[in-house]
């Protein structure tokens, strides 16, 4: 493979699974989608040479999750791999070894894609007033699941508010379960190299977090030049203005590539994440203490979880965190299912939805 392709995340192991397609278009190569635009995908066969592309009519057509329609998850996304002819056309997605996904704002159940075919995804947390553990949280369930593993990075640890040791300790139920969190300061090059253990060549990141964060501080930092714009915060509510407005894959010197993003405002599951396995297992072990299997953990005799919140050893904003997540979870797996089903008319899946809920949280 050409040397442009792995500066660009391109692995020796091909996916088995892409041969298929490779055999499906003889004449068409790979390609990754760095830039993705409303008017469509910017694809590049190697690091700085972009170019903007065609792709398949039936993803220019509104997304849905109907018949004949194509969801939005099945569409490319920045860090996905085509198939691309004539230098100009997408003619097909490859599969992917992961996605990060979150539930699309507005009324009609829809998925939305943040970046596709990442290991590491760096959840980016400003030590001012942008650090909150219960976004933290949040972020780790929609990262759960992916197929990438989540980093905490918690910016601004040079800023006159930063406390370092107060923030980790907020975060060390999270720790505790393999999710590292590292403090930085984002401009000094040599306190960003505490992040190069993710970083090796042929990793793909990605930065998540409130606008302002300084995901595109530590995106130039990594890349010693200045390359996305950034924004000085707004004194008084730590709030950056939004500089980065679509997200792009830019790989590093260092033979990684990262995928900067724009701030999210609204994180919404998609249906899809198992809540125990997103840094609340500690909870859920309590939870099945409890005396009775259907504690609600309200003033039941017996409650394992109100005891450890009692002893100072569970703390209970992340305990009702956990059970808004949970019920957040719980209601978009229930419009997913009524969507799938919509579009494959296969109650089977539906079942099979309901069931894993049932199992999981009891009837309801
Ligand atoms: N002192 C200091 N300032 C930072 C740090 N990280 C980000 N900033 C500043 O915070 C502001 C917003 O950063 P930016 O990278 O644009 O945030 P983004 O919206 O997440 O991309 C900029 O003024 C940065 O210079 C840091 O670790 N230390
Ligand atoms: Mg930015
Ligand atoms: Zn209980």
């Amino acid at each position: 493979m050409p040397a442009g392709l792995q500066a660009i995340g391109w692995r020796a192991d091909v996916d088995p699974r892409w041969r298929e397609a490779m055999h499906a278009h003889p004449a068409a190569s790979p390609a990754r989608v760095v830039e993705q635009h409303r008017s469509g995908y910017v694809v590049a066969t190697g690091p700085g040479d972009g170019v903007a592309v065609e792709s398949l009519p039936e993803w220019q057509r509104p997304a849905g999750y109907r018949k004949g329609k194509v969801a939005p998850e099945d569409r490319p996304a920045v860090g996905d791999w085509v198939l691309v002819e004539d230098g100009r056309r997408i003619v097909a997605l490859l599969p992917r070894r992961s996605a990060i996904k979150r539930g699309a704002a507005g009324e009609h159940y829809r998925q939305q894609l943040i970046a596709a075919n990442v290991d590491v995804v760096f959840v980016v947390c400003g030590l001012d007033g942008d650090f909150n553990p219960r976004r933290i949280e949040r972020y780790l369930l929609l990262v759960q699941g992916s197929g990438a593993q989540p980093v905490v990075v918690l910016t601004k640890a040079d800023g006159p508010g930063a406390d370092v040791a107060a923030a980790r300790a907020q975060l060390a139920d999270i720790e505790a379960q393999d999710v590292p969190a590292v403090a930085v300061n984002a401009k000094d090059p040599a306190a960003v190299e505490a992040l190069s253990p993710w970083l090796r060549p042929g990793d793909t990141a990605v930065l998540v977090g409130s606008s302002g964060a300084g995901k595109s501080t530590l995106t130039n930092t990594l890349l010693g030049v200045e390359r996305m714009k950034t924004a000085e915060v707004r004194e008084h509510d730590a709030r950056g203005r939004h500089t980065t407005t679509h997200r792009a894959l830019i790989p590093l010197p260092t033979g990684a590539c990262l995928i900067d993003t724009p701030g999210m405002r609204e994180l919404k599951p998609t249906g899809e994440e198992e809540v125990a396995d997103a840094g609340f297992a500690d909870v859920e072990a309590l939870a099945a203490a409890c005396r009775f299997r259907d504690c609600a953990h309200g003033r039941e005799p017996g409650c394992a979880v109100r005891a450890a919140i009692e002893r100072g050893e569970l703390d209970e904003g992340r305990f009702l965190n956990y059970l808004k997540l949970r019920d957040e979870v719980a209601a978009a797996s229930d419009r997913l299912a009524s969507r799938l089903a919509d579009k494959q008319g296969a109650r089977v899946v539906t079942r099979a939805l309901h069931k894993r809920l049932d199992d999981k949280y009891g009837k309801h």
